[in-house]
């Protein structure tokens, strides 16, 4: 069987010798085509898609990262990146986002204030709607006030705040301490790269997790009644 890559026909046997591992190399090398097209093979092939997302796209981004901390990537290379991972992460929604059709909740989820780091975010959104929640996605740089209007508006159970930027971080804090002088009966939970769980309870959010699958799993804590 012939399959197509990076714009070539290519022979099964070729595909067996795909690995996760050239799907990072991909997303390293900005090449979109080349990401969709394994992300594919990896799926039709059956291999787990936490995998591929950790090892792959995710474990891709992280050297990204270090690769701009060492000064050998600048912006443009992190955003070209970004447009291969998120090209990846595309293939993989129907998959992250099918699952329990019951509804266990409303969440509104959302990058905040001056942060424009949306990855994590869009992925934790794909698996809480697996999971059967109500998500209502603001998109980034999102402010206090958005975040409680909808929340107040949709009658919702959880905002859900991402941060990517040590400097971002404060404005989850002053969003956790508006609902509290609101006294709204709201949960909130918070994550992202610099968010440790020692800064999720100094500020006295509800929830925090280091991953996706994790904030899931939170939320469904959240939420029980
Ligand atoms: Co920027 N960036 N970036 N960037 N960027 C980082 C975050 C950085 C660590 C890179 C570095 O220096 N090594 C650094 C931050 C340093 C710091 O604050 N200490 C940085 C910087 C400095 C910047 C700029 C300031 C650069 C500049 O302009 N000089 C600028 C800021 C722009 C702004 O936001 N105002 C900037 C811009 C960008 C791009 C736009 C080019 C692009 C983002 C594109 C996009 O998102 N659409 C970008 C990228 C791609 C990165 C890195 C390389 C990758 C981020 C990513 O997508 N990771 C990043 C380095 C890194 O993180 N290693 C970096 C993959 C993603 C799946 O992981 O988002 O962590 P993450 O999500 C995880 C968990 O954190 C968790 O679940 C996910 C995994 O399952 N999670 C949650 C996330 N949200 C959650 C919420 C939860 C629970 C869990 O509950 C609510």
């Amino acid at each position: 069987m012939l399959v197509v890559i990076d714009g070539q026909m290519t022979e099964r046997k070729g595909r067996e010798k795909m690995s996760v591992q050239d799907i990072y190399d991909a997303v390293v090398a900005f090449d979109i085509e080349k990401v969709v097209a394994l992300v594919k093979v990896e799926v039709e092939k059956g291999t787990n898609v936490s995998d591929i997302l950790s090892d792959g796209l995710i474990g891709a981004m992280d050297e990204v990262g270090q690769r701009y901390t060492e000064g050998e990537f600048f912006v443009p290379e992190m955003l070209m990146a970004a447009k291969a991972m998120k090209a990846g992460l595309e293939v993989l929604k129907p998959l992250l986002s099918q699952g329990e059709s019951t509804k266990k909740g409303t969440i509104i989820i959302g990058t905040v204030k001056g942060d424009l780091h949306d990855i994590g975010k869009n992925l934790v959104s794909m698996m809480m709607e697996g999971a059967g929640f109500e998500v209502i996605d603001l998109g980034v740089d999102v402010d206090t006030e958005k975040f409680l209007a909808t929340a107040k508006e949709r009658n919702a159970d959880i905002i859900c705040m991402s941060a990517l930027l040590t400097t971002t971080m404060p404005f989850m804090e002053v969003t956790v301490k508006a609902i509290r002088e609101q006294g709204l009966n709201l949960k909130t939970m918070v994550g992202g790269a610099p968010v440790s769980e020692d800064f999720a309870t100094k500020i006295g959010a509800d929830g925090w997790s280091p991953d996706a699958p994790g904030a899931v799993e939170t939320a469904r804590r959240l939420t029980a009644k």
